[in-house]
């Protein structure tokens, strides 16, 4: 192989490597909130989201609703617990992001507060 083509092949999988490397974001839940509320991402980037509960007792959880986007998921998280998810948006355009636990009795979390929105750009 020659010197000069090698370099070529490596500054290629260097590239590569950077333009895949996602953002990591921390979403923090609580007792009734989405922290931060607002997702501001970019269509083609990848995300590893680090959803992280940090309620004493209750779980939540973590909905996107973005089938335009390619994106329809729910991380379920136990108190005190961090789980992570891993994404790449397609689409621009503005998505919903809720917990969507219902209690037996009384209001949604959603209704509580917990939603927001994750604006792909
Ligand atoms: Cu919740």
């Amino acid at each position: 192989m020659r010197p000069g083509l090698l370099t070529v092949l490596l500054a290629t999988l260097c590239t590569a490597a950077l333009a895949t490397e996602p953002r990591v974001i921390v979403v923090t839940l609580n007792n009734y909130t989405i922290k931060p509320d607002t997702l501001i991402l970019k269509a083609g980037e990848p995300v590893i989201l680090k959803v992280k509960n940090e309620a004493t007792f209750i779980p939540h959880n973590l909905v996107i609703k973005a089938a335009q986007a390619g994106i329809e998921l729910k991380v379920v998280v136990g108190a005190g617990k961090t789980s992570e998810v891993r994404f790449t948006p397609t689409q621009p355009g503005n998505y919903e992001l809720l917990c969507d636990t219902q209690p037996p009795i009384g209001k949604s979390h959603q209704e509580k507060g917990m939603h927001g929105m994750m604006v792909v750009e």
